[in-house]
């Protein structure tokens, strides 16, 4: 059933099996040729196998990505904002299953994706593992990282493979309106009291390391950029969304009277790159190895989450059956 006799989860990258070259060539074109794969396409199992691994840590990071927005739903300021901050957290989880979905077709179970984010097994973004510790943050989030999801997911949503492009697509346009929610949200903070401006001012200078490090290590160390532009799965490599994000919103945010806290940060004139200090990826690779300010909590409300949610699983695979829920 599976291109290159491969079956999710069997074996790691050092055991793949050595591709029928033809094949390999054939598949190579069509992608040239700006042809989309499909899931019953033949296609070599390292493809496979990185497509599973970046689809499904999307989808992780948007169930995830919906806790630190989420825990603001109750004190957000007035029914508008609630209202605002509930459906986008809706959205995000939504996004999550249309994302599991996309993985699906590549021969990995949703179960085996859930067990593998709780077990930390599979990574989710780096960003989802900071508090927003207050109502700026989570309109810093909803701006600027949702900013950077959609410079993301726009461009690799020309990408090669079909499911997951229309994914990305429905998603983007979704991510379009918290884009414009965040920045109202963080408009009003910044034209605020002083009280609020310095809140904003605070919570971006929390935000914009992990921001940085949102689009991934920098290219000269990352392992899987060369593949995966090859394939065009990616249609852009880390440092080049990073900058794109840079050029886009620096002077956005320097228009509210923020200040970002980079004292380098600067467009070099002859190349036309910003030079911006070292984000610290020590610190990244800490947080996306499990030990960030807030991993343990993220997967411990996902596994409660899990757990309470089992007899609806249960009940829906064995309808005639009675279930109690864990509460009664
Ligand atoms: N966080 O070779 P590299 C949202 C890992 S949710 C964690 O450059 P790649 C939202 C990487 O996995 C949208 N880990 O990797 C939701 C690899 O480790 P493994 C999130 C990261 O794949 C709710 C290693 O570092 N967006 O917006 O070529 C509310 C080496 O990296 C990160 C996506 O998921 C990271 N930031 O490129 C609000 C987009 N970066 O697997 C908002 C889809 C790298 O070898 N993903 N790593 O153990 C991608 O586009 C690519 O996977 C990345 C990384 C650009 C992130």
């Amino acid at each position: 059933m599976y291109g290159g006799g491969y079956i999710p989860g069997s074996a790691s990258p050092q055991e793949a099996p050595k591709e029928d070259p033809e094949k390999l060539a054939e598949f190579e074109e069509k992608i040239n040729r700006g042809e989309k794969i499909e899931p019953h396409d033949w296609m070599p199992y390292e493809y496979r196998r990185q497509l599973i691994r970046m689809i499904e840590q999307h989808a992780h990071s948007e169930i995830i990505g919906a806790l630190p927005e989420g825990t603001w739903i109750t004190r957000a300021p007035g029914f508008k904002r609630k209202l605002a901050l509930m459906a986008k957290v809706q959205d995000e989880v939504g996004h999550a299953q249309l994302l599991y979905s996309a993985a699906e077709t590549l021969g990995k179970s949703r179960e085996q994706m859930i067990n593998d984010l709780l077990s930390g097994k599979s990574k989710y973004s780096n960003v989802f593992n900071y508090p927003a510790k207050t109502w700026a943050d989570a309109a810093i989030i909803a701006w600027l990282v949702d900013a950077g999801a959609i410079i993301n997911q726009t461009t690799n949503s020309k990408g090669s493979y079909g499911p997951y492009c229309r994914a990305l697509e429905r998603i983007c346009w979704e991510e379009s309106f918290h884009l414009r929610y965040g920045y109202d949200t963080v408009v009003a903070l910044a034209t605020g009291t002083k009280k609020q401006r310095q809140m904003v001012q605070d919570a971006l200078n929390r935000w914009w390391r992990p921001i940085m490090h949102f689009f991934g290590p920098p290219d000269k160390i990352s392992v899987h950029t060369e593949k995966l532009v090859r394939w065009k799965v990616k249609l852009a490599t880390n440092d080049e969304m990073r900058q794109q994000f840079l050029n886009m919103y620096v002077p956005k945010i320097r228009e509210l009277g923020l200040e970002i806290p980079d004292p380098i940060l600067h467009k070099d004139p002859e190349t036309g790159k910003w030079i911006y200090s070292d984000p610290d990826w020590d610190e990244f690779f800490r947080v996306i190895n499990g030990n960030g300010p807030c991993n343990k909590e993220r997967l411990a409300v996902r596994k409660k989450a899990e757990m309470m949610g089992q007899w609806v699983r249960r009940a829906l695979r064995n309808p005639r059956q009675q279930y109690v829920t864990p509460l009664a």
